[in-house]
C-alpha cells in the first residue's frame, strides 16, 4: 500500500470524492484563468495553483464553518476550497463590478468575510502577521475561533515571518501557519534560498511545532491539519506545517516556464495530487471511473459557466474608484 492509500485509509468514500471534486474544480478553474490571460482578459498578473490542490482543499476541510483563512496571490484555490462562490472568483479576476471585491481587487486580492475568507495578498509575506493578529483578537475575545495562514517557501524568508513566529508562539495564538513550498520563489530554487532542508525545522527556534508532509497526499495534508487546529483551539498555540508540492506551471500566467528543465517538470508530473488521489479512489475505494469523469465534466462546465458569467459583466470603472473606500 502507498503511503497516500494507508493516510485515505481513515477518510470515508463521500469525504474523499468530495475532496477530489472540489480539487478537480479548482484545477478547471485555474486552467480556464490561464486561457482567459492568454486571450487578454485578466489585467496584469495572475499565479495559477495549478498542483497545489491538495494543499487547498486539504488543510481548509480541517476547519470549522467559524474559522478563518488568510492566503496569498496564488489563492484562488484555497477561495474555492473554502466555499467561495467562483462566478464571483472570477469576475473580481476579470476586474468586473460582479467580483467578491466589486474588481477592485483583481486576481490577488480575493475576499469574502461571509465565508470567513479574510483575503489574499500580494504583499509576500505581509498576511502572515495580519493572519496572527486576527487569531489574537479571536484568542482575546474568547470566540474558540482558529485562522490558518497560507504562504509560500519565498515568504518564509521574510522578516515578518519570523517576528510573528516568536509572538505568537510566546503567546498561544490560536493560528496555523501552512507554507506551501512550492520549490521556488518566482526563478529562486529553494537550494539557493533556504539555510535549512526543511522550512518546518525553523518552528524549533520558537520552541513549536513544525512538521514537513508530503503536500501533494491530501489525506496527509488533512490529518495533520486537523490536529493542528485541534492543538489551536485547546490553547495549544501555533503549529508550522511545511507542504512539500509543486508548482507546476510558472510563476504567473505571464512568465510561462522558462526556467525549469525538462526533467523537472516530468517529476513535477508524477507527484500531480489529482491522478495521485484518482488512483486511491478508483482502487481501495472502489469508485467507478465514470463518477470521476462526471465530476470532471462538471468542473468544466463550472469553470466555463464563471467565465461567461464574468465576461458578460461590467467592467469596474471610475465611476466607482470613491465607493467603498476608507479615508
Ligand atoms: C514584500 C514583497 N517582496 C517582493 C515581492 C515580489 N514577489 C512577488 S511573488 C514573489 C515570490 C514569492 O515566492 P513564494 O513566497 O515562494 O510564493 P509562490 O509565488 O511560490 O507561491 C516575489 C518575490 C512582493 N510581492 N512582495
Amino acid at each position: 500500500m502507498t503511503d497516500e492509500a494507508q493516510h485515505a485509509a481513515a477518510v470515508s468514500p463521500e469525504q474523499a470524492l468530495g475532496w477530489y471534486r472540489q480539487m478537480v474544480h479548482i484545477r478547471k478553474f485555474e486552467e480556464k484563468v490561464v486561457e482567459l490571460s492568454g486571450r487578454g482578459l485578466v489585467s496584469g498578473s495572475t499565479h495559477p495553483c495549478i498542483a497545489q490542490e491538495a494543499v487547498s482543499v486539504g488543510c481548509i476541510s480541517a476547519l470549522n464553518a467559524e474559522d478563518l483563512v488568510l492566503a496569498t496571490y496564488r489563492g484562488h484555490g484555497t477561495f474555492l476550497a473554502r466555499g467561495g462562490d467562483p462566478k464571483a472568483a472570477m469576475a473580481e479576476i476579470l476586474c468586473r463590478e460582479t467580483g467578491c471585491c466589486k474588481g477592485k481587487g483583481g486576481s490577488m486580492h480575493l475576499c469574502d468575510p461571509d465565508i470567513g475568507f479574510l483575503g489574499t495578498n500580494a504583499i509576500v509575506a505581509a498576511h502572515i502577521p495580519i493572519a496572527s493578529g486576527v487569531a489574537l483578537a479571536n484568542q482575546l475575545k474568547k470566540t474558540n475561533r482558529v485562522t490558518l495562514c497560507l504562504f509560500g517557501d519565498g515568504a518564509s524568508c521574510e522578516g515578518a515571518f519570523y517576528e510573528t513566529l516568536n509572538m505568537v508562539a510566546l503567546w498561544k495564538v490560536p493560528v496555523v501557519l501552512v507554507c506551501e513550498n512550492n520549490g521556488y520563489a518566482i526563478s529562486v530554487p529553494v537550494k539557493k534560498s533556504l539555510s535549512v532542508p526543511e522550512i518546518a525545522t525553523r518552528a524549533q527556534g520558537f520552541d513549536m511545532p513544525g512538521i514537513s508532509i508530503d503536500g501533494n497526499d491530501i489525506a496527509e495534508v488533512y490529518e495533520t491539519t486537523r490536529r493542528a487546529v485541534e492543538r489551536a483551539r485547546e490553547g495549544g498555540g501555533p503549529t508550522l506545517i511545511e507542504c512539500r508540492t509543486v508548482r507546476w506551471e510558472r510563476h504567473s500566467a505571464l512568465s510561462a516556464g522558462f526556467y525549469e528543465s525538462r526533467e523537472e517538470r516530468k517529476r513535477w508530473q508524477v507527484v500531480d495530487p489529482i491522478p495521485r488521489f484518482r488512483t486511491v479512489l478508483t482502487g481501495q475505494m472502489a469508485v467507478q471511473a465514470s463518477v470521476l469523469e462526471e465530476i470532471e465534466q462538471e468542473a468544466e462546465e463550472a469553470a466555463e459557466d464563471a467565465a461567461e458569467f464574468a465576461i458578460r459583466s461590467p467592467l469596474t470603472g471610475t465611476a466607482q474608484l470613491e465607493q467603498d473606500i476608507f479615508a
